[in-house]
């Protein structure tokens, strides 16, 4: 059993994984509309991983009897300036994620809740990550700068990953 101050900051991150799954997929029409397929299908798997980040952590408050609760999921933007706008804008929000994760990290050690500073860790490790390939795909963006050839390839790589495998679980 969690504290209900602990629940209700699991219940908010839920809150943001969905916005976070809206924003994305928002980025990903967005690109479909500027005919960069590849892009619009990376950014859809991206959005397809919120949705089990937030799967992740309902199951957590499950698993600790404590109840998932829904609150309405902010209108993400519909319109950007360019694709390295758009990779701005997921380097950005995945920063202000990674701030969330840590204020309810910070949170569990005050409450000493170890189970959720385990649960945690994971999120935190996964930020390092989204955060290195959200700079690593500005940087290249920033190479490609107008060359039309090769946004072109580099639309087809961003093409080959594929959706994620299963939701991430606690083991
Ligand atoms: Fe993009 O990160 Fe979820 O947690």
């Amino acid at each position: 059993m969690m504290t209900d101050k602990m629940a209700a900051a699991f219940n908010e991150q839920i809150n943001k994984e969905f916005f976070s799954e809206y924003y994305y997929m928002a980025m990903s029409a967005y690109c479909e509309s500027i005919d960069l397929p590849g892009f619009a299908s990376w950014l859809m798997a991206q959005a397809q991983e919120e949705r089990l980040h937030a799967q992740r952590f309902y199951q957590f408050l499950l698993d600790r009897d404590a109840r998932p609760l829904f609150a309405a999921i902010d209108a993400p933007p519909a319109e950007y300036d360019s694709i390295l706008d758009v990779f701005e804008k997921v380097l950005e929000h995945e920063q202000f994620v990674t701030k969330s994760i840590t204020d309810l990290y910070k949170l569990a050690v005050e409450e000493a809740d170890y189970p959720s500073q385990i649960e945690l860790q994971w999120y935190i490790t996964e930020q390092v990550e989204e955060e290195k390939t959200a700079k690593e795909i500005i940087q290249q963006l920033r190479w490609v700068g107008d060359k039309s050839t090769a946004l072109f390839m580099l639309d087809q790589k961003m093409a080959e990953r594929g959706a994620p495998a299963a939701a991430p679980a606690a083991e």
